[in-house]
Formats: C-alpha cells, structure tokens, sequence
C-alpha cells in the first residue's frame, strides 16, 4: 500500500514562494526540484507540492484538489471560500489600505462618499464601505492599480502595501487600514484521519520553527551580587540556568528573550551589570 500523502499548494512565482519554501525547508522537508513543475514530492516526509497562482489556492483547497495551502490572508479574505484558516505564517506581510492623492482634496473615508475607488479587492472594499455605511463606486481592476488616480480612473485606490514606497511615489497617501495580512495556512474543511495526522505533525513543525524564530538565547557573565536583578529581567522559558563561572563571585546566565523585548531587554541586563552577553539564534523551540 502506497501511503497517503498531504497536497500542499504553494505560489508558483511571486512574493510567496520564496517564504513558502523557506518554510518547509526549515521544517526539514526536503523538495528536490524548483518550481519548474507543477507537482513535486517530498523525498523524507508525506507531502507534494503544487504549484499554482494564489488566486486560484482557496478554491483549489475548497474543492480538495489541495488539502492545504500557503496563501495570502488578503486572498482568503477576498475570494471567500469554503476553507479554514489553520495557522498565521509570518511571512507576506502587508495591509490592505484605502489610500488617495496626497494633496487632493479627499482626507479621510468618510470623504470617499460619491468617489470612485480603484481596487483588485471589490469583495473586501465593499464589505468595508457597507459596514462604514459610505457608498462609493468600486472600479476593479487586476494591476496598476496605483496609477488609477493620475490618469483619471478614479478619485482613491484601495490596495496592498507593504513598505508604502509605491504610494510614496505615486504622490498617494494612507487613509485607513481595512486589513492587516500575512501569509496563513489554509485547509480543505473534511481532511481524512491520516491526512490530518500527518498534518498535525506538520503544524508541530511550523510552530516549532516559528517560536524559535521569535525568540533568542541569551548567554551572559554577571557578579553574583547582581544576580537577582539582572534574573529579574530575564523571564526564560522557566527560569534562567545560572552556572558557576570558574573566576570567583561570577556566574554564567542562560536565558531565552523574545524578539520583540530583544533590544530593550539588552539595555537593561547591561545597565544591571551583565557584561559578555551573546545573543544566539535558535534553530527550533519545542515547548
Ligand atoms: O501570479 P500570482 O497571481 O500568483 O501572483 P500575484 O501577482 O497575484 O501576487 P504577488 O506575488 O504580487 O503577491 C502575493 C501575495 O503577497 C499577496 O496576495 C499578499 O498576500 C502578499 N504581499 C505582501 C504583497 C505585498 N506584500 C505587496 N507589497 N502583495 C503585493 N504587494 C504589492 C502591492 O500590490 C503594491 O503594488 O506591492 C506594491 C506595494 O508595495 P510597497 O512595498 O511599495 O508598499
Ligand atoms: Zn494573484
């Protein structure tokens, strides 16, 4: 009996494949070939990979020709199907915003009543106008969208932005943000028992991955005399490990610090009286 495997989509070519592929790379599943092909199995774990526009992910996912898939939460969002958001991915990041000339004469979203918006997200943008009760046309369009100002094809655009460079020079301001994305794992509703175990095992990976990523170890000298404050700033997944360094009255301090806490962190152990501090990536975090 051939065993089962998971069928994961993936972009083919854009701004997700390379964090997608990233991803199952640090999950320690090897794909051999690029994304010359449309379908590629793993040769050391039950899984193949298709390659599709993101566009199409969610349908295909719905309509299990996929069980799972790597996609936008913006395209999730936007083409609404029957899928189930397993997991955020931290990659792809990007908002989805209403944005309009900078020096027009439009400020806020209650001005866009009237207006017309360009956007490749009608679904989204409408959902949004509605609940804010303003009624404007949506003009939909599949690309350039950042241009439809300047030429005259509409009064404000409602679009992905990441960095806000293309807004910046295309002389367009941010009025509203109408959703935060990333890339988020998605599933087909009715996966079998051994399709979801071996999902399971997947997940355990990516969470793996993922905490690790947002955590560092840190590994620092402090005289014993401050040892109580500088632990204080240093939650560790328990405690920290303190070991006795060979030079009298000095100890070692093994800790882990999230990202986000990282540089602040950093400023205090030193102000506290830690000196040699490393700061060592994690590969994987299990908890
Ligand atoms: O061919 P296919 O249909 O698969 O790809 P695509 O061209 O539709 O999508 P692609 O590769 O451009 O984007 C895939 C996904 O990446 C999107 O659905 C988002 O989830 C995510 N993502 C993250 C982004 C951006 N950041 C982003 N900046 N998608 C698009 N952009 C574009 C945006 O539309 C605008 O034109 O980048 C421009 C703005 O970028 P900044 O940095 O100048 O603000
Ligand atoms: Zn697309």
């Amino acid at each position: 009996m051939t065993q089962e495997t998971l069928k994961i989509a993936v972009q083919k070519s854009g701004r997700l494949y390379e964090g997608s592929m990233q991803l199952l790379k640090e999950c320690g599943i090897e794909i051999s070939n690029g994304n010359n092909q449309l379908r590629v199995l793993s040769g050391n774990f039950p899984v193949e990979i298709f390659f599709l526009r993101d566009d199409d992910i969610p349908e295909y996912v719905q309509d299990a020709v996929a069980d799972i898939g790597f996609v936008g939460q913006n395209v999730v969002n936007e083409k609404n199907k029957q899928v189930q958001v397993i997991e955020k991915l931290g990659f792809g990041k990007c908002r989805l915003s209403l944005a309009v000339p900078k020096n027009g004469p439009l400020q806020s979203v209650n001005d866009l009543n009237g207006k017309k918006i360009a956007t490749s997200y009608p679904v989204i943008l409408a959902a949004f106008l509605k609940e804010k009760n303003i009624s404007s046309s949506i003009h939909e369009i599949s690309g350039s969208v950042e241009i439809a100002p300047r030429i005259g094809l509409a009064d404000a655009i409602c679009d992905l932005v990441s960095s806000g460079s293309t807004l910046f020079t295309n002389e367009l301001k941010e009025i509203e943000t109408i959703l935060s994305s990333e890339a988020v794992l998605v599933s087909n509703k009715e996966l079998s028992t051994s399709k979801k175990i071996i999902l399971e095992s997947l997940l355990f990976r990516i969470r793996a991955v993922r905490k690790a990523k947002n955590n560092k170890y840190v590994l620092l000298n402090a005289p014993n005399n401050k040892l109580e404050s500088i632990c204080k700033l240093l939650p560790g997944m328990k405690s920290p490990t303190i070991l006795p360094l060979a030079e009298p009255g000095w100890s070692s301090v093994h800790s882990v610090i999230s990202e986000s806490d990282f540089w602040n962190v950093i400023e205090q152990l030193k102000a506290a009286g830690a000196q040699g501090i490393l700061i060592i990536p994690i590969e994987k975090m299990v908890m």
